[in-house]
């Protein structure tokens, strides 16, 4: 039998824990140079795995009530995570994930975007509704102009209609939360929709037509989207009671593309000069599951409901380590930031475990946008595009 650990052998232990983490938060991230496509950058490592995780959430750090510094409390994951660029620090709104499965949203802090992120002291404390959220998760941070910054996010319940002894039978809703200070919040009622369940719900940062604009996707159940999806358009009078009466698909799903299941908008697009850049997810099956890859489009500045440019094909895939964890083959984003010097620092998940950066800027994300040829739709389509590019290098 194990003799229980001395105080001395507990204190030195918990030495270590605290040492090892200093050294994985203040870790310095490289760009990957070797595999540049000219397009965007990634980076040697994660920006945030469960193992930063504060280890005051973790361990009862008493001898008394631990004395074998036990991890009481299990972190599983961190990754699709909101984003917004604050008073010259990268702001995140990191999905944290516990041992037990619930999703749950915390702080974590950048001076320069590419590594030592640090949570802060204690996750959001998220206001529930009446009808109290069972697990929420994917945050978009909106900083929009009426001076509130929105935490738009998906709320998952318990499917009602669930029959007796069907206990996974869901629903997911538009969950709406705002703040001034990324301390405290307030609950706003659910996104209320006439098309069916919602996640990947985005608000858009300005007004149009003075009316509040959130980027849908209406799905008939809680995983299939069904004869809906698509990333919709929907226009909403009153935050405090965002109702959506019509939603217009502006960005469809469309068979044998990388988006040919279903799609979603990741975080709120960023205005360029040339129009609205928007990252997006598109899903596609196969024989080893859904396949999640993240893809870029534009839409006009006059009309940011009507697409201006499509580029074909995906922006970046799952590659190496990435395409492994809790829920392979995914990658995710529902967080991107601009700086002022246009840099872009795009926040993405790889198979819904750990969160990753890849920078770029507003110049090369557009002149991607506007010169990627769009799919074809048709085998013979794609060859002649390359074809004609062949031409052109002539
Ligand atoms: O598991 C992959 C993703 O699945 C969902 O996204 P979507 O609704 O587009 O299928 C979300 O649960 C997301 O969090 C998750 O990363």
């Amino acid at each position: 039998m194990n003799d229980k650990p001395t105080r001395k052998e507990f204190l030195k232990r918990w030495k270590a824990l605290v040492e090892e983490h200093e050294v994985l938060l203040a870790r310095p991230n490289k760009k990957i140079k070797e595999s540049f496509n000219g397009i965007y950058h990634r980076y040697k490592r994660p920006v945030l795995t469960a193992a930063h995780a504060p280890l005051h959430w973790r361990y009862d750090i008493n001898y008394e009530s631990n004395p074998w510094l036990m991890q009481r409390i299990g972190i599983n994951a961190t990754f699709n995570s909101g984003a917004l660029y604050l008073d010259g620090k990268v702001v995140l709104a990191v999905r944290v994930e516990g041992w037990d499965r619930k999703s749950f949203f915390a702080i974590a802090e950048s001076l320069n975007g590419i590594d030592n992120f640090r949570f802060r002291d204690r996750p959001v404390t998220l206001p529930e509704t009446e009808d109290p959220d069972i697990n929420v998760y994917d945050m978009r941070l909106v900083a929009h102009e009426d001076g509130w910054i929105y935490g738009i996010f998906c709320s998952e319940r318990k499917d009602p209609a669930a029959p007796k002894g069907d206990t996974s039978m869901a629903t997911a809703s538009g969950g709406i939360v705002r703040t001034k200070d990324l301390t405290t919040w307030e609950r706003l009622p659910d996104f209320i929709s006439h098309h069916g369940q919602q996640r990947n719900l985005v608000l858009h940062p300005e007004f149009v037509d003075g009316k509040y604009v959130f980027y849908t996707r209406p799905q008939d159940g809680f995983i299939e989207v069904g004869g809906g999806g698509g990333i919709g358009w929907a226009l909403v009078e009153d935050i405090t009671h965002a109702e959506a009466f019509e939603e217009k698909i502006i960005e469809e799903k469309i068979y044998h593309t990388i988006k040919e299941v279903k799609n979603g908008q990741g975080p709120a697009p960023i205005k360029t000069r040339q129009g609205w850049l928007h990252l997006a997810h598109g899903v596609r099956n196969c024989a080893a599951g859904l396949r999640y890859v993240l893809y870029l489009f534009m839409t006009s500045l006059d009309d940011p409901s009507k697409v201006i440019a499509r580029p074909g094909g995906y922006f970046m895939a799952p590659e190496g380590e990435e395409r492994i964890g809790d829920v392979s083959n995914v990658l995710f984003s529902n967080g991107w930031i601009c700086n002022e010097k246009e840099e872009i620092f795009i926040y993405y998940a790889s198979s819904d475990t750990r969160l990753h950066v890849a920078t770029s800027t507003v110049d090369q994300l557009v002149d991607y946008c506007l010169h990627t040829p769009e799919d074809g739709l048709r085998s013979a389509a794609s060859v002649a595009t390359i074809n004609a590019l062949i031409d052109k290098n002539r």
